[in-house]
């Protein structure tokens, strides 16, 4: 198949809220510096359902979605060093070029050399689609693409990871536990100690409280408006829970009555801007810091009365958990095999990629916290 196109089935969006069609389309072999890479298992994380339902100001259409995956490299082009093909490889959104000004920056993760295409729905190279059906362009979506069999990506954008890693599981670590994690360990960098409140318990929030957990948090509080996440959410650290709708007060003077004048830390991990001034606002005065991690919708916009930063709070925000992708998505595949954080159980459904739709409803629906495609 090397430096042939290759005919394979993918889940096409063809337009904002339409269900994805599986479908034949073919996917031109890598140019310079790509990778084309066999995907044998992805995810659906809230940000693919996000960009379907046609919320994300970078949303292009028809495009195919996906960027939570693993696979085997099939084939590489020209000058490209990093993988080769048989390499066992996690498909990164966030790429790690290793020479521009943010990655020679250790203070962010952002990489800037293929961001420009990828945000176009495109490769760098020359600033096209390696998908198209009938001839027909589909744009790449976070230069991942990952529903689909096979997908070609910059070889800044792969990472390679260890041969004996179940890619069934570890295609977890493309997005959604990693986020979480790296919140904690990496933005906020949570002491032992600590008081936490993460909003949105999905498998982001979930890993926070792994991660908050990990890093010693004596008190994280899970908020939800769906009280089913609760029981889930004890057995990844929640040590207390709050559901808004069994509340008149604004939530964040409920969490500021429960902790004392307010948590050290919190997370929010929904995309609901509303939830961000909440989390904002139960940080307590003088040092409480709150990390954005949920993508809101185009056009909103968060707000605060200035004075909750004067008396010290604080507002982050996060991508990908500040992990350097290449270096570092390996580094917590070990930690997965050396049984150091958990995978397994964020999988909640396994379904054949043929019933993907049927994953975006699991998703939608509040009982799926990731549930992975075999392709
Ligand atoms: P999810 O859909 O699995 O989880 C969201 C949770 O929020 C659900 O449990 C839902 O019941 C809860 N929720 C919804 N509205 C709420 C409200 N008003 N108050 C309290 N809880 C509420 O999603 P996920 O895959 O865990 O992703 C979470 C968010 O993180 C999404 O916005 C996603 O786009 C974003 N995300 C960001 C990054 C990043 O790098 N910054 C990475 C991955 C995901
Ligand atoms: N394109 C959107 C924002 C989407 C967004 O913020 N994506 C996150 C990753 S979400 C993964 O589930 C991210 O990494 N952002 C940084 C980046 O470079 O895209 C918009 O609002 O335009
Ligand atoms: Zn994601």
């Amino acid at each position: 198949t090397e430096g042939k196109t290759i005919t394979c089935r993918a889940a096409v969006a063809w337009g904002p809220n339409k269900p994805l069609s599986v479908e034949t389309v073919e996917v031109a072999p890598p140019q310079a510096g790509e990778v084309r890479v066999k995907i044998t298992h992805t995810a659906i994380c809230h940000t693919d359902a996000y960009t379907l339902d046609g919320m994300d100001p970078e949303g292009l259409f028809p495009c195919i979605l996906g960027h939570e995956a693993a696979g085997i490299v099939e084939s590489v082009g020209e000058g490209v060093t990093e993988v080769q093909p048989g390499d066992k490889v996690i498909p990164c959104y966030q790429a790690e070029c290793r020479e521009c000004k943010f990655c020679r920056s250790n203070k962010t993760n952002l990489c800037g050399k293929v961001r420009p295409a990828t945000g176009n729905g495109v490769m760098l190279n020359d600033m096209k689609s390696r998908f198209s059906v009938n001839g027909k362009p589909i744009y790449h979506f976070m230069g991942t693409s990952t529903f689909s069999e096979y997908t070609v990506v910059h070889a800044v954008s792969v990472a390679k990871i260890n041969p004996a890693a179940p890619l069934e599981k570890i295609c977890l670590l493309g997005c959604g536990i990693p986020t979480g994690l790296g919140a904690v360990w990496n933005t906020a960098k949570v002491e032992s100690g600590s008081t936490v409140a993460i909003f949105g318990l999905g498998a982001v929030g979930l890993a926070v409280a792994e991660g908050a957990k990990a890093a010693g948090a004596t008190e994280i509080i899970g908020v939800d408006i769906n009280p089913a996440k609760f029981e889930l959410a004890k057995n990844f650290g929640c040590t207390k829970f709050v559901n808004p709708k069994e509340h008149k007060e604004p939530i964040q003077q409920v969490i500021v009555d429960m902790t004392d004048g307010g948590v050290d830390y919190s997370f929010e991990c929904v995309g609901n801007v509303d939830l961000m001034r909440s989390a904002l606002e139960c940080c307590h005065k003088g040092w409480g810091t709150s990390v954005i991690i949920g993508v809101a919708a185009s056009g909103k916009e968060i707000s605060t009365r200035p004075f909750q930063l004067v008396t010290g709070r604080v507002w982050k925000g996060t991508a990908f958990g500040g992990f350097k992708s290449r270096t570092q998505v390996p580094e917590l595949v070990e930690k997965y095999l050396n049984k150091e954080i958990k995978v397994d159980e964020f999988i909640t459904h396994n379904l054949p990629f043929s019933k993907i739709n049927e994953g975006f409803e699991l998703l939608h629906g509040g009982t799926s916290l990731r549930c992975v495609l075999h392709l």
